[in-house]
């Protein structure tokens, strides 16, 4: 068989059903060995935004996506895909061409060191050199993107190795359990929990891999114990659920770190240092219990006192079943702070005015989404609001991106959604600077049929960085530009443009669009005079108000 026939098949046989990419001349066999096969080639206009698809589906679906490119520039357009699977542990494979590795005749054109240069982001970077040691070196790179913690990996599959012949075969794909944490660390976390007096449960991202929603929701049922979560934790449990705070978008004087502060113990699952702190932890001062597939990066602001490590669920089950929780202890300082943290958040979400409040646009669209359908988040300062103001009602339905915090993976990211799950309903919330960078996969989003909402947040500008200007005393400078118009920009894609004028058009575009087929861009013009005031003012001056 000839090599790259093999790696299809190889690909097949890990179950592989999408690659998303643009090839070169240097794929050419790989993309004939392509033709035919059971594999969907999503073919998009940046290797960047094939690389988001690719981390999206393999951060929803716990197998790899998988994406291609040619070599040099091709591949080096991957590296912040790479990058984004790798700080946000998504299981991803990144297969790239080559030039011929035992003759050619192009000298170095093209030629850059792919397999060195994506090593430090990746948790393998392999070239193959001979096509019998593709069935071992695909099986290899899946184990390894899927392991905890989960990642990227690179395979280089040069044009001269391609187009060998090779009577090499597959392996079995056999997975493995996870293993069960030590009784020791059980026996001690329970016991640390039975001593505190105000513990708080925190969910992070880790727990949103798996399904962990379950034995956490019976953990806090029988303890009563007040939880609260980081971005990438967002919807492992309910979070209209009683006994929820909050999710920690800041790392400190947030409402909700008036309780975070007050708590003697956080039982911390999931959590791992890539995301930006829900809390900073400081010597002599509260107790952390770390809950996960690994134990804690130690950091100046992250040292637990204890690491449970081994699967999450089946801990926190344990943990669960033998803690015995004083039912006597007082919860009433954690419920003021819920209610005034629920007061405080829901503030402007009935507030009119236009161009529109983040804060307005969450509330309109958590009330118009369904439990189970997604909103993708670009990166800018909305984010902040949504993270702490759209409640999730199930795991994975708010994807945003707390690892890499890239701008430009809004759009891809709700294109791999919607492929994946085409009856919920998908909303790509992007900035009108995250959106540009890579609003050419409208193109691949309107041939792939998708139905699709994609919001605009428009203050033509890099709003986030002007914020935190702002909030470091500096004065306006370097950070405004201009759009182009959005609603011919959308449509001259072949997507339906619209450019609502209040509140209420905005509310009634969303919903008909929403309801009717093929992508839909909506710019809105967003009013962040509140950022400042209240994310850098207010929160300073009066976080603690329990
Ligand atoms: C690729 C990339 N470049 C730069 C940044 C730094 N950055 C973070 S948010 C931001 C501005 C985002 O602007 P926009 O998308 O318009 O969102 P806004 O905050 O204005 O709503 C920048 C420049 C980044 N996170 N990623
Ligand atoms: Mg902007």
């Amino acid at each position: 068989m000839k090599s790259s026939d093999l790696m299809v098949k190889a690909l097949e046989n890990e179950g592989v059903k999408y690659i998303f990419g643009i090839p070169g001349e240097e794929n050419l066999d790989f993309l004939n060995s392509l033709n035919g096969s059971s594999i969907k080639l999503v073919l998009t206009r940046h290797e960047q935004a094939a690389g988001f698809m690719a981390a999206t589906l393999g951060r929803l679906t716990g197998q790899p996506g998988v994406c291609l490119s040619t070599l040099g520039p091709g591949a080096t357009n991957l590296v912040t895909a790479a990058a984004y699977a790798q700080l946000g542990a998504m299981p991803m494979v990144m297969l790239t061409g080559q030039k011929p590795i035992k003759k050619s005749k192009q000298g170095r054109f093209q030629i850059v060191d792919v397999v060195d240069l994506m090593r430090p982001i990746t948790k393998y970077s392999e070239q193959v050199v001979d096509g019998g040691n593709i069935p071992a070196m695909v099986r290899d790179a899946f184990r390894i993107a899927i392991e905890e913690r989960p990642g990227a990996v690179y395979i280089e599959l040069p044009e001269d190795i391609a187009d060998e012949e090779t009577d090499a075969s597959l392996f079995d794909v056999v997975g493995s359990r996870r293993p069960d944490a030590d009784k020791l660390s059980i026996d001690e976390a329970v016991a640390m929990i039975e001593a505190a007096r105000m513990p708080l449960l925190l969910i992070g991202a880790g727990a949103n891999r798996k399904a962990t929603g379950h034995a956490l929701k019976e953990f806090i049922d029988k303890t009563g114990i007040y939880f609260f979560n980081t971005q990438l934790g967002k919807g492992v449990v309910d979070e209209r659920h009683e006994r929820f705070l909050g999710t920690a978008a800041l790392s400190d004087n947030d409402f909700l770190h008036c309780a975070i502060d007050r708590a003697d113990l956080i039982i911390n699952v999931g959590h791992d240092v890539i995301e930006k702190p829900p809390f900073l932890m400081e010597k002599g001062g509260k107790k952390v219990i770390h809950i996960n597939f690994f134990a804690a990066h130690v950091d100046d602001v992250y040292f637990p006192q204890l690491n449970v490590v081994g699967d999450i669920s089946t801990s926190v089950q344990r943990i669960a079943n033998k803690v015995n929780f004083d039912a006597a202890i007082d919860f009433s300082f954690f419920e003021r702070v819920k209610q005034e943290v629920d007061n405080r958040l829901s503030k402007y979400f009935e507030d009119d005015r236009f161009p529109m409040l983040p804060q307005r646009l969450v509330s309109i669209l958590r009330d118009q989404l369904a439990e189970e359908d997604i909103v993708t988040l670009d990166n800018g300062v909305y984010k902040i609001w949504f993270a702490r103001n759209y409640k999730c009602y199930q795991p994975n339905t708010m994807l945003l991106d707390n690892a890499l915090a890239t701008m430009g993976a809004g759009l891809p990211s709700a294109m791999a959604a919607k492929l994946l799950h085409p009856d919920r309903k998908v909303v790509s919330v992007n900035g009108d600077g995250g959106f540009m960078m890579n609003s050419q996969e409208l193109e691949t989003a309107v041939r792939l049929n998708l139905d699709l909402v994609v919001i605009i947040l428009n203050d033509s500008a890099y709003g986030m960085i002007k914020w935190k200007q702002e909030g470091m005393g500096f004065e306006n400078f370097g950070l405004d530009y201009n759009n182009p118009d959005f609603v011919k920009y959308a449509e001259s894609f072949g997507a339906t443009g619209h450019r609502p004028e209040s509140a209420a058009e905005f509310s009634a575009t969303l919903s008909e669009s929403l309801n009717s087929s093929g992508v839909h861009v909506i710019d809105l013009p967003v009013d962040y005079s509140l950022n400042h005031s209240i994310l850098n003012v207010l929160l300073k001056e009066a976080a603690c108000i329990v």
